[in-house]
């Protein structure tokens, strides 16, 4: 029985991934923040779910909570970095240097210190990493700024780790889901759910257990196939090109 760590399982594309692991008879070990969301996750899917509690910015946390899985479950064969977070839609410069200062907390030093930790255990196990990137790692647009980059690192993070991990029989995928529907996006609106509404009314846009699908197929590809990068948008979604500012 082949065992993955979630980050960020408390909601969105990390609380379906968990589901849909634990459907395909995998253990789940589930991160996140919010003990009585992971506790009601465990209550859901069962023995097979692990619920482990901590900030992704709180790397002694992490450590320590990693060195105590129960031994069930330390043999961790695949790593969904899920955990990451967009703060605001604003353009800069009006953004609060705090928000800019948390993404690159948890969406690039906790992505990094926790895929450090495992690489161990993955190498072990010939296992392998599914890296939530985003298309704002491919595309700029007003108002990703720092998020965008932080996705543009969790990218070149992935290939880059397919590098040094040659000849090891890790597989690295870097995942690059445009418009979906979760709570990231209730997050990133400042929790205002009438721009929550807005943003989605008519756009038809990827789902959380569309995602959870995606992760599914990759990590249950055969062993010798390796999919780098994938980029997925919502059929209504396409690149918009470039603007041009006009004096007059
Ligand atoms: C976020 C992608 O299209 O919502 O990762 O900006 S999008």
């Amino acid at each position: 029985m082949k065992t993955v760590l979630i980050t960020g399982a408390t909601a969105g594309f990390g609380r379906e991934t968990a589901r849909r692991f634990v459907k395909g008879g995998w253990k789940v070990i589930g991160t996140g923040r919010r003990a009585e969301r992971l506790e009601e996750l465990g209550a859901e899917l069962g023995e097979n779910f692990c619920p482990m509690v901590f900030d992704m910015q709180d790397i002694a946390a992490m450590d320590s909570a990693i060195e105590g899985l129960p031994a069930a479950f330390a043999d961790v064969d695949l790593l969904v970095n899920n955990a990451g977070l967009a703060l605001g839609t604003t353009p800069a410069p009006n953004v609060e240097l705090a928000n800019w200062m948390t993404m690159i907390d948890t969406n690039v030093k906790g992505l990094t210190a926790i895929t450090l930790k495992l690489l161990p255990t993955l190498i072990r196990q010939k296992g392998g990493i599914v890296n939530l990137a985003s298309i704002a790692a491919n595309w700029p647009y007003a108002g990703g700024n720092v998020y965008g980059a932080t996705k543009a690192f969790v990218k070149q993070f992935s290939l880059n780790l397919r590098a040094d991990l040659h000849g090891t029989g890790v597989r690295v995928t870097s995942l690059e889901p445009g418009m979906a529907t979760s709570e990231f996006t209730l997050v990133r609106t400042g929790g205002n759910q009438e721009a929550f509404d807005a943003l989605y009314e008519g756009a038809n846009p990827l789902t959380a257990e569309d995602m959870a699908e995606t992760i599914w197929w990759i990590a249950t590809l055969p062993p010798h196939m390796n999919i780098n990068t994938l980029e997925v948008m919502p059929t209504s979604q396409s690149n918009a090109g470039l603007q041009v500012a006009k004096t007059s």
